[in-house]
């Protein structure tokens, strides 16, 4: 059985694990367990019965005895191995296995699992008793070893003291998988252990607000995180948090102004109707949410077990506490009504050529009252255009659809703003008297893949970005690794792993990706949605990660599956203008936020901005489209993981109804096989997660001397690092000299780095602990 059980030299997607003719001898002999597939896909424990040629005898739990293919078997752990809680404890890796260990834990509540060195979790879509207090208090005493987000958050914690480096909690998965949650569990353990100034509590308020501003019920998750976050929080040499910098990515806008039946729009707007009190409900003309247009195109107002008023309360509490005064409140409260109001402004055609202006009625006036502006000059930022031609400045009249998008881009730009200035103010009063200089522990999470059965422009800057995360994760837990070996000299054979650096190019290449070619339609002045569709099938049919669909359609071979985007709307998307009679309406409103939002866009420059000086339709080719924008700040944010010791945490979604105890195989299948888990936890197997500097490890190790054998072997590692000797010291005298550890058959292999490789540092710490007593 040992012999089975080692590792295989290489994997492919295709043949994980061991095959089944490789033990039927032994199997027969024992009546051993196996798996069998279902004609559904599910996988059974059978037993073996008989084998005989290439056919077996098996038997199911249901007393069933059937006849099948020996190869069509594959082998399974012995019972004593049910739910441990590393997948790298298994003796048999192979797929079914790993999908039986995580739902026999799962069924016992027990949601996290580590793969090597990456923590899964799996949603639990109901409370688990496994957070709080005590949980953490013993997390902290390590009197509980079993894996979870508090074990990777206390790592990542002595690690940054240890190391003295800064330390990044990386949280991924598809959308509605838990990252959101896990990332408030970790946050919750950092600031247990990091607390006392108080400042901690101010860190934990910000999740509420990031959530009512930036969070929406989609057809995924009914609390969809709608921007990429990373939270950097930072400690004192004294391991206390002295404070935090929240960054955030790509706010979906478009969700304002439209959004698909059966979802939501932000959060915020629902609270906000349902909670104010009457004094500010009659303040800001407040209506039910029924009677907005932005809010009823959905045809849904409320999420089942959510309390919109209740959390309305809830934000406000978390905007004292971030020191956001009343009044600012209240001015924040006010831009929310007014981009409820600009839903509701409409238009009447003034002339034959369907020239327009905006009705005057309740809406409109609201809207003025609100931002703080006279309702004529809203009417004519809405419904005319001030435009250069030769050295004339003329005024130009809008069309129906241009004033439509003209009030939407506005409504968009408004919300935008607003949730940048929230983010603004929260880092002040994180960071408020502070140096951030520190080290910091970077928690991050972003938007999960998704693939609707309609997937815009939204779902494509989503997919990229997890590409790019994706690719993040296989660096450093596949390519880096295994390099890192093969320089080092250590014996090692290759583990194969998917690869998406081929999707990425079909982003990413110039001039001829996909990015490079959306940005150049987006200047064509002609260039239409029909047009970049066609650009696309012409120039990048070859990749195979590409496909042309049906009229303006395409698809993308993502890591996470294949998803057609429909290029609807791709270029004004990626243009984002917005038109300067509409910032200079804002800069000129008595208000204060409308002001401040104008110019942020300003100095920024990351808004498009046409004015008189540009042709109309034609975006300023100084500023930078939505796309170049979100692509830089991707590079940037990978540069920063990059100097950081990244710790993995996988979330998996056992089911697509956010519904409790259901385990679909299938599903679970599919996301552990797109983000290479099985591979990871054949790598760690196999690899040697611990390296540091022979004199750092003999240094560390020196206890290591209290037993003669170990001594001897610490001598070795010395000996190494003076002649940089490919030398292999093994542990085996020293497991037969101590019959309580005999498992331990753990190498420390020097490397031509000067490096000391070890397999399980854990353990030989547990021996100082044990050899000291
Ligand atoms: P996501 O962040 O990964 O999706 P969330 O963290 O929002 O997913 O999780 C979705 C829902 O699953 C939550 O609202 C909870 O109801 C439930 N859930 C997740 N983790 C836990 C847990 N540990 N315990 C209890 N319930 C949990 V997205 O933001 O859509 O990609 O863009
Ligand atoms: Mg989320």
């Amino acid at each position: 059985l040992d012999s089975a059980a080692a590792p295989l030299p290489s994997v492919s997607k295709s043949n994980i694990g061991h095959r089944w003719s490789d033990i039927t001898s032994y199997a027969t002999k024992k009546k051993v367990q196996c798996w069998f597939q279902r004609p559904n896909g599910n996988w059974e424990l059978g037993r073996v019965i008989s084998t005989s040629g290439t056919e077996s005898v098996i038997s199911l739990p249901d007393g069933k005895v059937l006849k099948v293919n020996s190869d069509s078997l594959i082998p399974a752990n012995p019972d004593i191995l049910d739910g441990v809680d590393d997948l790298m404890q298994l003796s048999y890796l192979n797929e079914p296995s790993v999908l039986f260990n995580l739902q026999y834990r799962y069924k016992q509540d027990m949601i996290y699992t580590k793969a090597g060195p990456v923590l899964v979790a799996i949603n639990p879509f109901k409370k688990v008793p496994l957070y709080g207090n005590d949980y953490i208090e013993a997390y902290k005493n390590k009197s509980i070893e079993s894996p979870h987000v508090y074990a990777i958050a206390d790592t990542a914690i002595r690690e940054m003291t240890r190391d003295e480096v800064n330390q990044s909690i990386i949280i991924s998965g598809e959308s509605g998988a838990g990252k959101t949650e896990t990332a408030k569990i970790a946050m919750q353990y950092l600031a247990v252990l990091g607390g006392g100034s108080g400042i901690e509590y101010e860190i934990l308020k910000t999740n509420p607000i990031l959530e009512a501003f930036g969070n929406a019920k989609t057809l995924r998750n009914d609390n969809s995180s709608r921007f990429g976050k990373l939270i950097e929080i930072h400690f004192s040499e004294t391991g206390k948090i002295s404070g935090a910098k929240i960054q955030t990515f790509l706010l979906e806008k478009s969700r304002v102004v439209q959004c698909a039946e059966g979802e939501r729009s932000y959060h915020i707007f629902y609270q906000l109707c349902a909670g104010a009190p009457r004094a500010l409900r009659e303040k800001l003309n407040l209506k039910d949410v029924d009677e907005y247009k932005y809010l009823k195109q959905s045809n849904c107002y409320s999420i089942t077990g959510v309390n919109d008023a209740e959390h309305f309360h809830i934000v406000k509490e978390a905007l004292d506490i971030v020191h956001v005064s009343k009044e600012d409140q209240e001015s924040v409260f006010a831009m929310l009504a007014a981009v409820l109001w600009l839903g509701n402004v409409s238009f009447t055609i003034i002339d034959n050529e369907n020239h327009v202006e905006a009705v005057q009625d309740e809406s409109l006036i609201n809207v003025a009252k609100l931002i703080g502006c006279d309702a004529a000059d809203l009417n004519l930022a809405l419904s005319t255009r001030k435009m250069r031609v030769g050295s004339d400045n003329i005024v130009q009249k809008l069309t129906l659809s241009q004033a439509i998008e003209t009030r939407d881009a506005l409504a968009k730009s408004i919300y935008a703003g607003l949730f940048e200035w929230l983010v603004e103010q929260i880092n002040k009063s994180l960071a408020v008297g502070k140096r951030l200089t520190g080290r910091s522990i970077s928690i991050l999470d972003i938007y999960g893949f998704e693939s609707f059965d309609r997937n815009s422009f939204e779902q494509f800057c989503i997919n990229y970005a997890n590409e790019r995360l994706q690719q993040h994760f296989n660096r450093h837990l596949f390519k880096l690794e295994q390099e890192e070996y093969i320089q080092d000299g250590i014996d090692w054979a290759k583990v194969d792993f998917d690869d998406n650096q081929d999707c990425l190019h079909l982003f990413e290449k110039k001039p001829l990706g996909l990015l490079s070619l959306l940005n150049e339609e987006s200047t064509f002045p002609n260039g239409t949605d029909y047009t970049f569709a066609n650009k696309l099938k012409q120039h990048l049919n070859s990749n195979h990660c590409f496909k042309g669909e049906r009229e303006k359609a395409f698809s993308v071979s993502h890591f996470a599956g294949e998803v057609t985007y429909d290029t609807t709307g791709f270029l004004e998307k990626n243009r984002d203008l917005l038109h300067l009679d509409s910032i200079q309406l804002l800069s000129s409103c008595s208000c204060h936020l409308p002001k401040a939002f104008a110019s942020n866009m300003l100095n920024q420059s990351e808004t498009p901005v046409v004015g008189p000086l540009h042709k109309a339709g034609g975006a300023d080719s100084q500023k930078l489209s939505v796309v170049t924008k979100f692509k830089g700040q991707l590079f940037q944010l990978m540069q920063r993981l990059e100097s950081t010791t990244p710790h993995f945490i996988r979330c998996i979604k056992p089911n697509n109804f956010q519904s409790p105890g259901s385990y679909e195989q299938g599903l679970v299948l599919q996301q552990l096989r797109c983000c290479g888990v099985l591979e990871v936890v054949r790598i760690s197997r196999s690899g040697y997660p611990t390296r540091m500097p022979h004199q750092k490890f003999a240094k560390r190790l020196g206890f290591l001397r209290i037993h003669e054998i170990v001594h001897c072997m610490a001598f070795y590692v010395f000996k190494a690092a003076l002649e940089d000797t490919e030398l292999a010291v093994t542990l085996r005298s020293f497991k037969e000299a101590l019959p309580p550890y005999n498992h331990l058959s753990e190498e420390i292999k020097p490397g031509k780095n000067m490096l000391s490789y070890c397999r399980d540092i854990e353990l030989l710490l547990l021996y100082k602990s044990r050899l000291k007593a």
